[in-house]
């Protein structure tokens, strides 16, 4: 153990601690701005300094471990003082147009400049301009980034992508695309972790919020809504509700609110997912041993990566559509008829906490029904946060309402779906009553859960031994793949999700820095599986009407030309 003191506060702590997280044990939050634990720990920023008594030294605590004897003071006049200007040369690289900014209000920056009352900017303002082509679903702001990292490391570190790197030297320095390609030829699964991940407003999601408002204004278009199952979990945490409050049904309130002809639910999408996806992986694994598992194909930034990290394996991936396509099929053939209106004439949005479903619904070979696209606007959670809040909803005078019908009924597999492990564990439900003709326990496969990167787990169906494994994360999805190939691990079938923890921790999601909430809502959508009566994707009572009086069976051919897709661009 290692005796110190920070802030005339005696600790002991293990050998190897970092002085930042010795400084929790003295009561102190030392600020920091580049700092990401096991992420990014290279005090890049050197807003985390503290002083060195006794050395004249001024040192990043994130990055200087603890030493026998170490007296710290992490607020003295020097470190205030130093600290203040390490912000005033982020500043003046940094364009801080606050007001129009994305992240006004949830900016590390922003707030670290206030809290040390900076008003004023002592230095000439200079910072990077540089294109960007708009109409891309990720944005980079280069007159925004202050350089501090994070997107290269998380994309490296947890997506094994090599997204971004530092380019330039001196002055000169910025984080760009690497090896000198655009955007659109690197290898980018649009996950958006690095938006997740980035401090200030230098990465965000394409804006689409506009092109909703102006379908609105048009009475004679439709507008329908679909809410992705992880975005009820998130949806409020930056709005000022109780989070006791913020109910699947409240969310239903403000959507209808905010002006959307039918609020419907991607969970029934989800459901509908499982009877083709099951169906078409108990054809194959019952045509004899399988060559390579069958993959899930309903995470777009799964299927990026795939298509451009291992094309020879694009042939493996199920050919169901995400339940965000299917259901846009569904809005614009089944339930146009069912409003007997002509396709075109539905607007059909999805409210994701996915910033690569944007790429998705623009996939030209993924639109089936006949109006030019399935899904026409991709809206983040945080997207649906800034309409709520620009529609200025007073919660504590707002009724919950439910799902419109018959688009809104989605059983509790379908809501699992947000949670890594989620699609696996509905699919499984589905097959086993396939095969068997019987329900089996709702649980009988939650040994799939949980938020460690790779999983594995077999299951008997009526004797018949199935082999399942559950990523999350693309650098785990590639450790994954490599085994396969190597012939280290075999198994019949496996869900891949881009984003830690799945779609609970996508791009889309509200942003609190520093934390990662993946498991606290994957917890929320579990709770939402128990508490319901429907736990089983095949007997939604809307997914029977569906097949009954449109699809015929599952894998049917219209089924198959509507819910299917070849992964062609
Ligand atoms: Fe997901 Fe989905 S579970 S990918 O994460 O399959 O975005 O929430 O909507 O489509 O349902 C995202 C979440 C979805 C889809 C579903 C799947
Ligand atoms: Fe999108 Fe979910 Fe895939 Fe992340 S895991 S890229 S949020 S679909």
């Amino acid at each position: 153990m290692v005796n110190l003191i920070i802030d005339n506060v005696e600790v002991e702590v293990k050998e190897g601690t970092s002085i930042m997280d010795a400084a929790k044990f003295a009561g102190v939050d030392i600020p920091r701005l580049c700092f990401l634990k096991d992420l990014n720990e290279i005090g890049a920023c050197r807003i985390c300094i503290v002083e060195l008594e006794g050395t004249n030294k001024l040192i990043t605590s994130c990055n200087n471990k603890v030493e026998d004897g170490m007296v710290i003071r992490t607020n003295s006049p020097r470190v205030r003082k130093a600290r203040r200007t390490n912000i005033e040369f982020i500043l003046a690289n940094h364009d801080f147009k606050c007001a129009t900014c994305v992240r006004s209000g949830n900016c590390s920056l922003q707030d670290m400049a206030n809290s040390m009352s900076i008003f004023n900017m002592p230095f000439e303002v200079k910072y990077e301009k540089k294109a960007w082509n708009k109409d891309f679903p990720l944005q980079k702001s280069f007159e925004k980034c202050i350089k501090c990292m994070r997107c290269i490391q998380v994309c490296n570190k947890v997506q094994s992508l090599g997204i971004w790197d530092v380019v330039n030297s001196g002055y000169r320095t910025s984080v760009d695309v690497s090896w000198n390609r655009t955007i659109e030829q690197a290898d980018c699964s649009l996950c958006g972790q690095c938006i997740t991940h980035c401090p200030v407003g230098a990465l965000t999601v394409r804006n689409d919020i506009d092109k909703v408002y102006r379908a609105m204004e048009d009475p004679s278009i439709v507008t329908v809504v679909q809410v992705a199952p992880a975005v009820r979990t998130a949806w409020a945490e930056r709005l000022n509700i109780d989070e006791k409050d913020a109910s699947t049904n409240l969310m239903v309130a403000a959507l209808k609110k905010i002006g959307f002809d039918y609020v419907f639910d991607t969970n029934f999408s989800a459901d509908l997912t499982i009877m083709e996806e099951a169906t078409e992986f108990l054809n194959k694994f019952t045509a004899g041993p399988m060559e390579f598992p069958m993959f899930t194909s309903c995470c777009p930034g799964w299927v990026r990566f795939i298509k451009s990290q291992y094309p020879d394996l694009v042939k493996y991936l199920s050919t169901a559509k995400s339940p965000q396509q299917m259901f846009g099929t569904i809005a614009k053939t089944y339930y146009a008829k069912l409003l007997n209106i002509n396709p075109k004439k539905i607007f059909c949005v999805s409210i994701m906490p996915c910033t690569a479903k944007k790429h998705e619904a623009d996939i030209p070979s993924i639109n089936d029904s006949e109006a030019p696209k399935d899904v026409d606007v991709v809206i983040t959670t945080r997207g649906l946060e800034k309409m709520i809040r620009s529609e200025n909803i007073k919660f504590d005078m707002l009724e919950e309402e439910a799902f419109d019908m018959p688009l809104g009924i989605g059983s509790g597999a379908g809501a699992i779906f947000g949670a890594t492990g989620g699609v696996m564990e509905a699919a499984l439900r589905s097959a086993y009553y396939f095969v068997t003709g019987k329900d089996p326990e709702p649980d009988a496969f939650k040994s799939v859960r949980g938020q460690k990167g790779w999983r594995e787990s077999t299951f008997d169906i009526e004797g018949n031994t199935v082999r399942v494994a559950v990523a999350s994360g693309l650098k785990n999805a590639r450790r994954l793949i490599e085994a396969l190939l190597r012939k280290e691990v075999s198994y019949d079938f496996v869900e891949i999700m881009a984003c830690p923890g799945g779609c609970s921790g996508g791009g889309g999601q509200p942003i609190k820095d520093g934390q990662e909430l993946a498991e606290k809502r994957a917890k929320k959508l579990y709770d939402i599986d128990k508490k319901m009566a429907l736990r089983y994707s095949h007997e939604n009572p809307s997914i029977i009407k569906v097949y009954d009086d449109y699809l015929g069976v599952p894998n049917s051919k219209l089924a198959h030309k509507l819910l299917h897709t070849d992964h062609e661009m």
